[in-house]
């Protein structure tokens, strides 16, 4: 029988420590719920990192078992390994290139050798999964030599892979010292999945620059072997966002925040810390509203959830205070005794009160200065139970590929953003209505069980394909 084989640097579960007590908590990310119904299925199973660095052997077998009867084969990483592949090589390397923030990137041959060693480290857990003939799928950019290694030890084994985040323009691959050798490492899939068409058209370029294989009909020659390359934009779990804003919870929530806000109303604004989010040119245009438009104060408040994240690394820091002072000079400038110009929560919130603060929001700012794809416009949109409500979306983002019906601005001209703002709240209803009905029906249509058949039908048909030339 022929396995699929889900591999991603983190687990769809995360195991924690408190106290000496192991902790297993699933995550609740777009992902996992896509693939759960791949990864469950009988034989198949999930490889990737706990997010735990276990203390003895004993305890690495306890996880192992844990997990094996949830299908999750955990990859076991020691704190240098996080520190110089995770933190470094692939957060502070092919993060900020992939996202046009060279000048943030740093090029360690340290990291480098790190992020080799893990992903041959994965290679080996995969290949004690996987028979000759398994389908193996691997995602995003902390594994891009895996493909390749894998291909090595499996010449005839099935590989897809998807890359979640931008790929970018050739001019910033170029600048890696290590290009060739990433853009090889990719090759060894016989599928390569972007979310946009832009993505993909860079890569392609990328990969006639660097190594001279061209593309022709989205299927590239290298060698003697043929690579299927496509785009497939990923969706959400569009029922469960719909069901989780009509639940009793997040309505009890959303009477509560009402109760505070009193008739304030809301702009929403949700990311991990991250400098590809745009979250201080958020804040800027923000504040410029309320000065450009005094009539918006104590009409309007802004809130900010800003979940933490990768804060070892200085960038993410230097942000994180940078955020914190442009909310207390507005927020100082501006308040008054019954008004809070943003409500800013630097943690996350249970699914349930996201929900809620979904409802709540009269407008979503997604507004990031380069993002793969950026779910959470999707999940704003699947909220709007009652169709009212309006996206200000990054030109930047790749959901702006399909959500044509949002506001669509360019994050940098701080005056356009202020502008949508205002446009935003004033939008006759019926615009609202037709907007949002729009992009619900393609959202809920293109939801994240189509995007996982889509990939896997066809990894398939590129298996196929790849049999019958070989056979002609
Ligand atoms: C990468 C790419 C691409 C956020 N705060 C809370 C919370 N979230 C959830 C959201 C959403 C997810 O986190 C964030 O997804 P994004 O797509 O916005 O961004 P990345 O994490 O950067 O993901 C991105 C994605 O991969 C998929 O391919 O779209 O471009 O960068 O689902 O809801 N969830 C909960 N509480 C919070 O406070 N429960």
């Amino acid at each position: 029988m022929s396995r699929t084989i889900i591999v991603s640097n983190r687990l769809p579960t995360k195991v924690q420590r408190t106290e000496d007590v192991l902790t297993f908590q699933s995550s609740e990310g777009g992902l996992a719920t896509g693939l759960g119904s791949i990864y469950r299925q009988e034989g198949n199973v999930w490889v990737g990192w706990p997010g735990l660095f276990v203390e003895d052997t004993a305890e690495e077998e306890y996880v192992r078992e844990q997990l094996r009867q949830d299908s999750m084969v955990p990859v076991f990483l020691t704190e240098a390994e996080i520190h110089d592949f995770y933190e470094g090589f692939s957060n502070s390397t092919l993060w900020p290139t992939f996202h046009y923030f060279p000048q943030y990137a740093t090029y360690e041959p340290a990291h480098w050798a790190a992020y080799v060693a893990v992903n041959e480290k994965f290679c080996q857990a995969v290949l004690a999964q996987a028979g000759p003939d398994d389908t193996i799928w691997v995602h995003d950019y902390q594994l891009l030599l895996l493909p390749e290694m894998l291909r090595k030890a499996r010449p005839e084994a099935t590989i897809g892979f998807f890359l979640h985040i931008p790929f970018p323009s050739y001019e910033l691959i170029r600048v890696l010292p290590w290009a060739k050798e990433l853009m090889a490492g990719v090759l060894g899939a016989d599928l390569i999945g972007f979310h946009t068409f832009g993505f993909m058209r860079h890569f392609l370029s990328a990969v006639s620059h660097l190594l001279g294989f061209t593309a022709q009909n989205g299927r590239l020659e290298a060698g003697d072997r043929s690579i299927l390359v496509d785009t497939f934009p990923m969706g959400i779990d569009y029922d469960r966002y719909v069901e989780a804003a009509a639940s009793d919870t997040a309505r009890e929530h959303e009477a509560t925040y009402r109760q505070v806000l009193g008739n304030t109303r809301a702009i929403l604004s949700i990311d991990r810390l991250d400098y590809s989010k745009g979250i201080a040119q958020r804040l800027r245009a923000f504040e410029l509203l309320l000065l450009r438009y005094p009539e918006w104060r104590e009409q309007v408040s802004l809130i900010m959830v800003v979940v933490p994240s990768r804060d070892q690394v200085a960038q993410y820091a230097a942000l994180k205070e940078e955020i914190d002072e442009l909310v207390g000079r507005i927020n100082s400038a501006y308040r008054t005794m019954r008004w809070t110009p943003i409500h800013y929560f630097y943690r996350s919130f249970p699914l349930d009160e996201l929900a809620s603060l979904y409802r709540l929001a009269e407008v979503a700012l997604v507004t990031p200065m380069r993002d793969g794809m950026n779910l959470v416009a999707k999940e704003f949109v699947a909220s709007k139970a009652d169709h009212r409500g309006v996206l200000i979306l990054s030109e930047r983002a790749g959901a702006a590929r399909e959500l044509s019906d949002a506001l669509i601005i360019n994050p940098t001209d701080m005056h356009q953003l202020t502008e949508a703002m205002h446009d935003a709240l004033v939008m006759p209803e019926p615009e609202q209505i037709r907007r949002m009905t729009a992009m619900q029906k393609l959202v809920g249509q293109y939801n994240v069980f189509a995007w996982t058949k889509l990939f896997m039908d066809r990894l398939a048909f590129s298996k196929h394909r790849q049999h019958t030339l070989d056979t002609e």
